[in-house]
């Protein structure tokens, strides 16, 4: 009699469908309790001992479910490492100072997005860019100053980098070097995930084939050198923040993993020569039980699938230990302390999940850096956590919770699922330029969007509880990017006018050659050039001199923000009014209201552009989807040549004070001033006037929804 109220495939206890039914009396059926989530889970209201199928091994014995080692936390806390980097070497090193003195366990560079694209500070395509979005680094000078006073033989030093991995690597090292370190004892991460550069981060310099063999060579040259030091942080993280839900994230970053040591065996390494030193890196967001359950899915299925594919000797081979981040994407420019909250339950779902390593974020970072003041409540999280709950006493708490088995369970069939059509497709590097991993990831934040925008998944102060925005908002960093760029060309004209210039041109040469023919190691030369003083756009430039530059293709989904809007009942309204509005603009004008959505400079964040871009398409307008990386004049072209109405920036890198009025200006100068300029994206409130001013139309913070988006630019054409 009581099946009748379950799907058949979910099983409850009879006795609890029972009772829950009389609890609810009358108002619906237990069915309502289920919750389909986007990974392709069904979460039950209740789950009981025959959810579990056997009872997990001990931590640190495989398949490591419980964790990499058997006694975890309670030996050893987990590294407290908040990524950070702006401006000048010189600010950065003061604040890495101020930061280990105050409690922080490891460092973790934030490089500027020029030197993550391969180019020095004074070239002519990055000038918004430089010190905007991390630390400004040209030569092995920035790179002595940036650790002066910090023994990189004692401190583990995390670099965040892909692009320039090569450049940026060989630096540190003889960084290293030049204070007397003995580089078999620094320790440390490069990211050096270039796979998820090109599904998602967009921080690549060449195509995925010379990157790949750089990241062999990296592997190399580490595993002969540098045995502490890990070669790559395999990032889930920026897959969650571009929207990827948790099977996603997870099936895919597993899936790079075994790219990587595929690439390496066939540099002629042995996987136990690589595999101890791969690292990992996840994002931790809302779902608290999902990311718990997340983190250890991710040691069980790292290790069952090394072992079924490469036999490894080692043991050590078998584990995967990860940094995590809370997620940025999940913080809010409304009510921003609620943000503090946000991250504390994300900061403890990564420790529950048991992460080797953690940054937790600052309220502020919904609209800029973060102050010093944020930053201490962001660190003081994990030092709470850390010392004062009792929580690191006990190793992986939740085993043996029928649901987080369970849910565990789950997620390692939908990743498995992921994986599995990666490997169809013969392996990450071809499902990359098959476009699919991109596509699935976009979608799956397209749908994210139309949830929030239809009131179906709730964001507090966001979407509901809402407070008026009274103009009130929390003190924000600021750089003037022109003093940084400033010091920047000085320093280098200085190295360029001081340094022995034939060796460098034949250090140059030597990894130009290595790049064409594929001898040697180019780290080895890296090191090299960087020695003698080679920049980090000189390096980069040596090798794209035979690769060139990858340029990223323009596809958006098209369908899914509107479906996924109209399965969530809660609000039907908005957008049957939107495309009214538009039929009505076609059949005055003779076409749609046409918008160019574009990025400028060096910042490859594109979830909100791609998300726009799909979204406004799908309520009726016209929408063209610039290249990455464009300057001003190149999008006033675009858009004139596509005779567009608007042109809709994305801005999540600070870049937007320079660009914007140049992008107005430029526009001018074609005759099409006519065309409506509006801006979205991470934008402190105390620009929006300078932005008007300067003949911007319209301008979106984050967590705008998109139908009063599109709204307020119907209202403006
Ligand atoms: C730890 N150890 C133990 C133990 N716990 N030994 C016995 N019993 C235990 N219970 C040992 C380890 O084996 C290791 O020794 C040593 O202690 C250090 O521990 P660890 O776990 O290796 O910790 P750590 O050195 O901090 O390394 C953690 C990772 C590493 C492995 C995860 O890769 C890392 O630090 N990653 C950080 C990456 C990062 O910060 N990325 C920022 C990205 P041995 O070494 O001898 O084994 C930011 C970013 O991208 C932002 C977004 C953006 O820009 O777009």
């Amino acid at each position: 009699m009581l099946r009748k109220f379950r799907p058949l495939c979910i099983d409850l206890p009879p006795k609890w469908v029972e009772m829950a039914n009389k609890e609810l009396k009358g108002k619906g059926t237990v069915d309502k309790l289920l919750w389909n989530t986007p990974e392709g889970i069904t979460v039950k209201p209740i789950y009981t001992a025959e959810d579990i199928k056997e009872h997990r091994s001990l931590p640190g014995v495989f398949p490591y479910t419980r964790g990499p080692h058997a006694s975890m936390y309670t030996i050893r806390p987990w590294t407290i490492r908040q990524y950070a980097g702006f401006s000048t070497v010189e600010e950065s090193n003061a604040f890495y100072k101020k930061a280990i003195a105050a409690g922080q366990q490891g460092l973790s560079v934030a490089f500027d997005l020029p030197t993550h694209r391969g180019y020095d500070s004074d070239h002519p395509r990055v000038e918004g860019d430089v010190g905007m979005a991390g630390v400004a680094v040209d030569s092995v000078e920035d790179m002595k100053l940036l650790f002066d006073g910090i023994p990189l033989e004692k401190m583990s030093v995390s670099m965040t980098m892909n692009g320039a991995a090569l450049p940026i690597l060989a630096m540190y090292i003889v960084a290293g070097e030049e204070q007397g370190a003995d580089k078999a004892k620094m320790s440390g991460t490069i990211q050096n995930d270039i796979l998820k550069e090109f599904m998602v981060r967009n921080t690549y310099i060449y195509p995925a084939e010379i990157s790949i063999t750089i990241i062999a060579h990296i592997m190399g040259y580490l595993a002969k050198n540098m045995p502490k030091y890990n070669s790559i942080s395999i990032s889930g993280y920026h897959l969650q923040e571009a929207g990827a839900h948790a099977a996603l994230e997870l099936g895919f970053t597993i899936a790079d993993g075994l790219e990587y040591i595929n690439a390496a065996l066939k540099a002629g390494l042995t996987v136990d020569e690589i595999a101890p030193r791969l690292s990992f890196f996840f994002g931790i967001g809302m779902n608290f039980y999902m990311e718990v359950a997340k983190l250890r899915a991710a040691r069980q299925l790292w290790a069952t699938k090394v072992k079924e594919l490469f036999q490894p000797k080692s043991a050590k081979s078998l584990l995967l230990r990860t940094h995590c981040q809370t997620s940025g994407w999940s913080l809010t420019e409304q009510d921003p302390y609620n943000n503090i909250i946000r991250t504390t339950v994300e900061a403890m779902a990564a420790v529950m999940g048991g992460t080797q390593s953690l940054h937790t974020n600052s309220f502020d970072e919904a609209i800029a850096l973060p102050t010093p003041f944020s930053s201490r409540i962001a660190r003081n999280t994990q030092l709470i956590i850390q010392e004062e709950t009792g929580i690191t006493k006990v190793v992986d708490p939740w085993a043996g919770s029928y649901a987080m088995e369970k849910l565990t369970d789950d997620l390692i069939v939908e990743a498995t699922k992921v994986i599995d059509e990666v490997q169809l497709l013969g392996g990450m590097t071809k499902a990359i330029n098959s476009g699919m991993p991109k596509l699935r990831i976009e979608e799956s934040a397209a749908r994210k969007q139309a949830r929030i925008d239809s009131g179906a998944d709730v964001i507090v102060g966001v979407n509901k509880y809402t407070i008026p925005q009274d103009g009130e908002s929390v003190e924000v960093l600021s750089i003037d990017n022109t003093i940084v760029r400033k010091k920047q060309v000085e320093r280098l004209s200085k190295i360029r006018a001081t340094r022995d210039s034939a060796a460098v041109e034949k250090a140059l040469d030597a990894i130009t050659e290595c790049a064409r023919n594929g001898e040697g190691n180019l780290l080895d030369l890296a090191v090299i050039a960087a020695r003698a003083r080679a920049t980090v756009g000189e390096i980069s430039l040596a090798i794209e001199k035979v690769h060139g530059r990858y340029v990223a293709g323009t596809n958006v989904v098209s369908g899914v923000y509107l479906s996924e809007y109209e399965n969530n009942i809660k609000d039907k309204g908005g957008i049957e009014s939107i495309r009214k509005k538009v039929e009505a603009f076609e059949a005055k004008h003779g076409r749609r209201p046409r918008i160019l959505v574009c990025k400028m400079g060096q910042d490859g964040h594109d979830r909100g552009a791609k998300v726009v871009s799909t979204g406004f398409a799908d309520m009726g307008f016209d929408v063209d989807v610039g290249p990455l990386f464009q300057t001003p004049a190149e999008v006033a072209r675009h858009a004139v040549e596509a005779d567009v109405h608007i042109v809709g920036v994305s801005t999540q890198a600070a870049g937007h004070k320079t660009r914007v009025p140049q992008l107005i200006n430029e526009l001018k100068s074609q005759n099409a001033s006519d065309i409506l300029v509006i801006v979205g994206g991470v934008i402190p409130q105390k620009d929006y006037d300078a932005l008007y001013e300067a003949g911007v139309s319209l301008v979106f913070g984050p967590g705008t929804r998109l139908p009063e988006a599109a709204e307020k630019v119907l209202n403006k054409l």
